[in-house]
């Protein structure tokens, strides 16, 4: 979650879907009785976003300009891709005509000339030369590290520096812990974590808490709330239903991994948590729980074939039994639980959407914390999402419909 690497290479996705043609849709009006474009709001927290993405094309492509000017740091503009590809993830039907998006909001000038030619020529001439361009290559290649931000690619960038092999191979520079790990552990964490790896590794994460805490919470969030069967990384959300809290629960955890020699790195943070503080305004705010981002060592049952015993026979290098896991921990009181698992479960783009609904149409603050009303002065409380949803008026939706 902190600066790491995307799951799949956009630029892989954009080159797969480019050779698929959507199917024919003769009448959509007809097909789609209930759609009116004008009604479709412009929050992702008021649509439904499945995995179904009938406009993956057009998402992909969007993302690849998105995350071009997140290298640039030209928050305005990546906003306004993810916002457009957030819409189009949600639309019931492939568009394949302009007419398709008309009064339909989230398109501006820049996102519907990008679709005109996509619909016109089957791909975009301004996506291709970014996805050829000398420094969105760098970028894509050096925040596929772990721990590896835009600023420091921007500092690599301007040591002349294009490849993760040509940072690997450069002595003179100051590695942070985190990028240390992030290089020990390249192949593996830049391979996605799979369904499977996410439920073995929940199963461990349960026991060890359970072992110290045995009524605690353990729910996995993120990506795989959502019904991904792939993620860059698991999180994890632990609370202590109840009145004990366990500032040292973590600790345990961690002192525990350490032991069994299942810990491959770990960075806790304290929680920053101070009640009086009001929910920040900050819109991609980070929060201020006590948490852990860390890199499990996860066996894996080997596929018994022989080749592994004859190995050893001959003396040869052992086989790796072994995957680099990141796995975050997040540690939240219980009377809190309900907003951080909101904010946790993502996607990133329906979470900002909530805030900004809150903040614009209710006039409330939405963190991972808590929901506070500006006009009554009050903090609403929440035992459930549910709940949250209803505080601020909005029709409620299931994890799995939230992959804006
Ligand atoms: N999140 C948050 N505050 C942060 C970081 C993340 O509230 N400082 C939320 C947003 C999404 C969610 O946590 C999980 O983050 P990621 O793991 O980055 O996203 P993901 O949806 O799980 O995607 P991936 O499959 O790549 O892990
Ligand atoms: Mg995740």
């Amino acid at each position: 979650c902190m600066e790491a690497g995307r799951p799949v290479d956009s630029e892989m996705k954009y080159r797969l879907v480019e050779q698929c043609q959507s199917p024919p849709l003769s009448t959509p009006e007809l097909e789609m009785p209930a759609f009116i474009a004008t009604k479709v709001s412009q929050y992702s927290c008021q649509r439904k976003t499945t995995l179904d993405n009938y406009n993956k094309k057009f998402t992909d492509a969007f993302e690849v300009m998105a995350e071009n000017y997140e290298f640039k740091e030209n928050e305005i503009f990546c906003l306004e891709f993810l916002r457009a590809a957030s819409l189009l993830k949600s639309l019931p039907f492939s568009v394949t005509r302009m007419k398709d998006i008309q009064g339909l909001p989230c398109m501006g000038d820049q996102v519907r000339d990008i679709i005109e030619e996509i619909i016109e020529e089957g791909e975009s001439s301004r996506v291709k030369e970014v996805l050829n361009d000398e420094r969105y290559k760098a970028f894509k290649q050096f925040t596929s590290v772990f721990g590896v931000g835009v600023k420091t690619s921007e500092k690599w960038y301007r040591m002349g520096l294009r490849t993760v092999e040509e940072v690997k191979a450069d002595k003179t520079l100051k590695l942070s812990k985190m990028q240390k790990a992030g290089f020990l552990y390249y192949e593996d964490l830049v391979s996605c974590v799979s369904k499977a790896e996410a439920d073995a590794v929940s199963l461990i994460v349960k026991n060890t808490v359970c072992s110290f805490l045995p009524d605690a919470l353990v729910t996995i969030t993120g990506g795989f709330r959502r019904g991904k069967n792939i993620g860059h990384d698991i999180d994890f959300l632990i609370t202590n239903p109840g009145p004990r809290e366990d500032d040292e629960l973590l600790h345990k955890v961690i002192d525990l991994w350490k032991k069994q020699g299942l810990l491959l790195y770990c960075d806790i943070i304290e929680s920053t948590f101070v009640k009086e503080q009001l929910p920040s305004r900050k819109v991609d705010a980070m929060d201020h729980f006590q948490k852990c981002f860390a890199i499990l060592k996860l066996y894996q049952p080997r596929v018994d074939n022989s080749t592994c015993n004859t190995s050893k026979k001959l003396g040869m290098a052992e086989v790796k039994d072994w995957k680099a896991i990141r796995v975050d921990l997040v540690i939240t009181p219980f009377e809190q639980y309900a907003y951080a698992l909101l904010g946790w479960t993502g996607s990133r783009q329906f979470g900002r959407d909530l805030r900004r609904y809150a903040a614009h149409e209710r006039k409330m603050i939405l963190d991972n914390h808590a929901l506070y009303d500006r006009r009554k002065r009050i903090f609403l409380k929440s035992g459930s999402e549910e709940e949250i949803f209803a505080h601020l008026g909005l029709d409620y939706v299931q994890p799995w419909e939230r992959n804006a």
